[in-house]
């Protein structure tokens, strides 16, 4: 396979070259993409070194398997088009094309089958919806989901590099503040985004429009609030839910839950620093409110579950080996 990584410097992009590494892909030709800044940098697969090129329309116009992108919405926006139209799959980790009704908004887990013969611009979904979903997508098969209540506790890697650098910068006392609207050294951010006329954050809008996409349902009220915590890697959520059909009983959550793929069940407390690195989300503190609502509290690597590892199995989906 030819593969590209468009954004191979970021977070999400060295992320993929991990994961790509992890999951023994076999793979003839990694080209890594940058901007004009971070080109002609060594990046390493496989102990094998492999420089860094600028992104170019030209560049994009070759004939690839596969191209990764993550490198923002408007990078997305412009170049993945070109690459699509000369013939190219793009799995596009931004939110430029999520929420187009021609785009697929794909977890393999849930709506992989929706790239049957698929070719074109694949959407990755936001992190913190991931993790959701991931969770959540038999208990709506099961049950039927009525409501959503969900408050995120979110890494700083989820804003990049330079996010984390800030946080480090601020925890050693320097007075900066570039990437986020406050402190987050030693404190919590309740806003992740841009905040709307509604009130509600550019994620808190995310979590909503893409959880309905995935799982096909227009009806579920999801009602977020996104919170940024001092943590470097893995998402928390806080997570109510009401189900339209009663459960009887805990053990029938539990029971879905378990046939839920990728996800982990446990009686343990799990936090964040744990998970990190894995490519499993994490339920813990399941308790049940009546028995049409239950709680909990859902953990994942924001970075690998979240956006490399996914977008990794949608070409794995595509390319029939998974
Ligand atoms: C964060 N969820 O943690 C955001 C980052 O739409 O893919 C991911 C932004 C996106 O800051």
């Amino acid at each position: 396979m030819k593969i590209g990584i468009v954004g191979a410097t970021g977070e999400v992009g060295r992320a993929m070259i991990k994961v790509l590494e992890d999951f023994k892909l076999q793979i003839d030709e990694l080209r890594l993409f940058t901007s004009k800044k971070s080109t002609g940098r060594i990046l390493t697969y496989k102990d094998i070194p492999i420089e860094t090129e600028t992104l170019t329309e030209e560049a994009m116009k070759e004939k690839f398997d596969f191209l990764l992108f993550s490198a923002g919405a408007s990078v997305s926006e412009h170049f993945a088009p070109i690459a699509a139209k000369h013939g190219n799959i793009v799995i596009d980790n931004s939110s430029a094309f999520r929420m187009n009704p021609e785009i697929p908004l794909i977890v393999p887990e849930i709506n992989g089958y929706l790239l049957k013969n698929y070719k074109g611009i694949v959407a990755n979904p936001n992190c913190s919806t991931i993790q959701m979903v991931l969770s959540l997508y038999k208990i709506h098969e099961k049950f039927g989901i009525e409501e959503i209540f969900v408050s995120t506790y979110q890494a700083v890697s989820g804003a990049g590099h330079k996010a984390i650098i800030e946080m480090e910068k601020q925890f050693r006392g320097e007075k900066i503040n570039n990437v986020f609207p406050k402190q987050i050294a030693y404190n919590v951010i309740p806003l992740v985004g841009t905040i709307n006329e509604d009130g509600f954050s550019e994620e808190e809008h995310k979590m909503i429009n893409e959880t309905r996409k995935i799982l096909d349902d227009q009806s579920i009220q999801i009602y977020p609030t996104t919170v940024r915590v001092p943590v470097y890697y893995g998402h928390s959520e806080s997570i109510v839910v009401k189900t339209k059909k009663e459960f009887d009983s805990l053990s029938n959550i539990i029971k879905t839950l378990k046939i839920s793929e990728n996800v982990i069940v446990t009686d343990e407390i799990i936090t964040p620093i744990e998970v990190a690195g894995s490519d499993l989300v994490y339920v813990s503190r399941l308790r049940t409110i009546d028995n049409s609502r239950f709680a909990f509290w859902n953990v994942a690597d924001n970075i690998r579950v979240g956006a490399a590892t996914n977008a990794v199995k949608i070409l794995m989906t595509m390319a029939g080996i998974l």
